[in-house]
């Protein structure tokens, strides 16, 4: 059970290991190893650990500001409590593909969780060339349980009001809507990106269509309360290995449009592809077929086992839906492809390609892939015309 501090202090390892022995059962006078391993954009991570009983537990401590940019961006400390919600509500459709949390503390903004670190980070392993045969499987599944079941085809609509209610995360969706939505489509000074590319990004500014279009995608994520999305799914939100799958990070938990999370996750595939050749390219292009196969199948088979909708057998109803949720996420990944290429946060994926000529030329395809995403987003019919497209912005 959750036991609250006085007042928040940021942890140290001295801290971390004390709060751990509180709020996890580790044997009684254990020496207890702690190491901060935390390398994404906001908070401490440390993982507590003792040797000789092999017990381990991960403590995820929110700080008030963004990591990334410094103390200069503060931000809400709420997120922690957001976060161990969403990972507990996902966890009741998917407990195989999240973490357990064992605490929280609000006060702290900590969360007490499962260790994972037998597992990789995926965005790391599939720079390294692992394939992850699970990973479209899982993350189909995990996409289609989680927002099926917190929509309103699944959902009494008080529970689900109520719980888009709770989710309410204002501060870290304007973090989504100015990077992800705004800036990159604008000469803003959040935007980073290499000299080589300013030709290709001054046509993306000037490009009036393109912008209608993400005006459109914005208003969709502004607006569009459809299911507890994750909000966040890039593959650096995911811990894989060959056989194990497990999404963490949900602190851009809110009520929003379900292709926001798809699309998330396949632009982040489609980073990964863009670098690859021949048959390593298609190992990543069958998991962004097999992901969307396996979002729609089985988010056909709740809709027909687990719907409350009325129209629920009105035909071509489920057809609109999925057709929806389809050009939603093609629409959204293509702002990722955008954003994580010549806004703040970037991925690993390109830019760590350290020669500069084929990093440039990879990052021109993807802004390329992500325009067209963005703007033929209606007319692409199928995962395989977009597999297809990958391989035609060479
Ligand atoms: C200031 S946070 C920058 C990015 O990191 C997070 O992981 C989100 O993707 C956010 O857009
Ligand atoms: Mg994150």
């Amino acid at each position: 059970m959750a036991t609250a501090s006085k007042q928040y202090e940021e942890l140290t390892v001295e801290s971390a290991v004390a709060l751990a022995r509180t709020h996890y059962p580790f044997p009684e006078g254990a020496a207890l190893e702690c190491d901060e391993i935390g390398d994404g954009n906001l908070n401490y991570v440390f993982r507590v650990a003792d040797p000789e009983s092999g017990k381990s537990v991960i403590l995820k401590q929110a700080l008030p500001y963004a990591k990334v940019v410094g103390e200069s961006w503060p931000l809400t400390l709420q997120r922690a409590q957001i976060e161990a919600d969403a990972l507990r509500k996902h966890g009741e459709f998917v407990p195989n593909l999240v973490p357990t949390v064992y605490a929280t503390d609000a006060v702290l903004a900590l969360t007490v969780m499962e260790d994972l670190s037998h597992l990789t980070i995926a965005r790391e392993g599939l720079i390294a060339g692992k394939a992850y045969p699970q990973l479209s499987t899982d993350i189909g599944e995990y996409l289609a349980r989680t927002l099926f079941q917190t929509s309103d085809f699944a959902l009494h609509p008080f529970e689900k009001k109520e719980l888009a209610a709770a989710f309410s995360n204002p501060e870290l969706c304007k973090i989504t809507e100015d990077l992800i939505f705004t800036d990159p489509f604008f000469d803003n000074e959040t935007n980073d990106f290499e000299p080589e590319l300013k030709e290709a990004v001054e046509a993306l500014w000037a490009n009036k269509a393109l912008q209608l279009e993400a005006a459109k995608l914005k208003f969709s994520f502004l607006t569009e309360a459809e299911a507890l999305l994750h909000g966040d799914l890039h593959t650096g939100s995911i811990f894989a290995s060959d056989s194990e799958t497990k999404v963490i990070d949900p602190e851009f938990a809110y009520y929003g449009p379900i292709g926001f999370d798809v699309g998330l996750f396949l632009a982040n595939l489609i980073f990964q592809s863009l670098t690859r050749n021949g048959d390593q390219r298609n190992v990543v292009n069958s998991h962004i077929e097999r992901t969307w196969e396996t979002f729609e199948a089985r988010f056909t088979d709740l809709w027909k086992n687990k719907g409350i909708e009325a129209f629920q057998q009105t035909d071509g109803y489920r057809e609109f839906i999925i057709e929806k949720i389809f050009r939603d996420a093609l629409g959204f990944a293509g702002c990722e492809l955008i954003r994580r290429t010549i806004g703040l946060a970037h991925v690993k994926d390109l830019d760590g390609i350290e020669d500069d000529s084929r990093r440039i030329e990879l990052k021109e395809q993807a802004l390329h892939l992500g325009e067209k995403l963005i703007l033929q987003r209606a007319e692409v019919k199928s995962i395989y015309e977009v597999t297809a497209l990958i391989g035609e912005a060479e």
